[in-house]
């Protein structure tokens, strides 16, 4: 059995729980190896205190599910039969209680639950896992490591395309455009989220988007994109120069960030807690006088999913341990003025932090791109 399983297990006992029921596609992957998007389908781990466990599947999953997974017995219903009606069938045959359920409370739906308390009307779901399955993928395995440095490399080779994209009058469409085409082309399929290329003052949002702005020549140009490579995801924002020479403020502000991301690179180590890795990178902000534009939390763990445990900011005491990975995004946003961010993401270890990501972070590496 694996270990996660079995950490699952010893949950259930702990808790007194008799069976867990779990419909969140990237816990299914962990506890099977199975990927897939169900859509508005079910695809589900389902778990018995006694050790015996089940991947329930849409019925066009089924041949996939069974050729990867081991330990688990796979079924399925067709989009005619009732799902619920399926899983009560089949559970009923394993003379096993039913009664105390265990279900991520931040994925499984209300309509979900309606359907299970329709199916086990007797039973009782409040006992949540999101955190304890949260608390088991935060230390990534040799081969998980592996595929994340992967995904870290076509993040990398995605800033490369970006960069070389660059000139006076496209627009923030164009190039990201650009860079997902030329992705493709080389095999990648999917990108973890939406590529953000974001250009002078529209970069001063964290969380804008890109449209028909055109590039000027002395602008911020935010790249922030990552890919999902074998099932793991990565994560990267680079803030480039586009002109001639910086002014002294878009300087300014541009090397307050990377020296916070910087020093938080170097500084953090095993047994530090999140918040005092926020600290570090916040400090260094607030010293300049920018603390106020720095309105987001220094980062967050990635791994299948790109926003995960552990999130490193202030009030969270989860001491930091090896093979946990996160990012290091410091940023300052000054509305109709700049946007910088500066982000990487690695995995800790006893020697320190090891980025996925090497794309260059001086400010005058690209400013001659025309
Ligand atoms: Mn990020």
């Amino acid at each position: 059995m694996k270990k996660p399983i079995q950490k699952i297990i010893n949950k259930m006992m702990e808790e007194n729980v008799d069976i867990a029921f779990f419909d969140n596609p990237n816990t299914v992957y962990f506890l099977t190896g199975f990927r897939s998007d169900p859509h508005e389908r079910i695809l589900a781990t389902i778990i018995l205190k006694n050790g015996t466990s089940f991947l329930f599947t849409p019925a066009l999953d089924e041949k996939d599910a069974k050729n990867i997974v081991e330990d688990f017995e796979v079924f399925s219903y067709l989009d005619t039969e009732n799902p619920w009606e399926i899983i009560k069938n089949k559970l009923s045959k394993e003379n096993h209680s039913l009664l105390n359920w265990a279900i991520e409370k931040n994925y499984l739906t209300l309509l979900k639950k309606e359907y299970l308390e329709s199916a086990f009307p007797e039973s009782h779901y409040n006992h949540d896992f999101s955190n304890t399955l949260e608390l088991l993928k935060l230390q990534k395995n040799p081969s998980e490591l592996e595929k994340m440095k992967q995904a870290g490399y076509w993040a990398d080779e995605s800033l490369r395309i970006g960069a070389e994209t660059l000139k006076v009058g496209i627009t923030e469409l164009e190039v990201v455009a650009k860079i997902e085409y030329e992705l493709k082309k080389r095999g990648i399929k999917q990108m973890s989220f939406d590529t953000m290329v974001l250009f002078g003052k529209n970069a001063a949002s964290p969380h804008g988007e890109p449209g028909n702005n055109r590039l000027e020549k002395d602008q911020f140009v935010l790249f922030d994109l990552g890919v999902v490579h074998n099932g793991y995801t990565s994560d990267v924002t680079r803030t480039l120069f586009f002109g001639d020479q910086p002014s002294e403020h878009q300087r300014e502000v541009y090397e307050t960030v990377l020296k916070a991301h910087d020093q938080a690179m170097q500084q953090v180590q095993i047994g530090m807690t999140a918040e005092e890795l926020d600290a570090i990178a916040r400090d260094v902000i607030t010293n300049k006088g920018y603390g106020v534009y720095f309105n987001h939390r220094l980062g967050h763990g990635l791994g299948q999913s790109v926003h995960e445990y552990p999130s490193i900011m202030s009030g969270n005491k989860l001491k930091l341990d090896k093979n946990m990975c996160f990012s290091i995004e410091p940023g300052i946003y000054i509305t109709d003025d700049v946007g910088v961010r500066i982000e990487d993401c690695g995995y800790l270890d006893e020697v320190g932090f090891h980025s996925f990501t090497s794309f260059p972070t001086d400010i005058d590496t690209y400013k001659h791109l025309k």
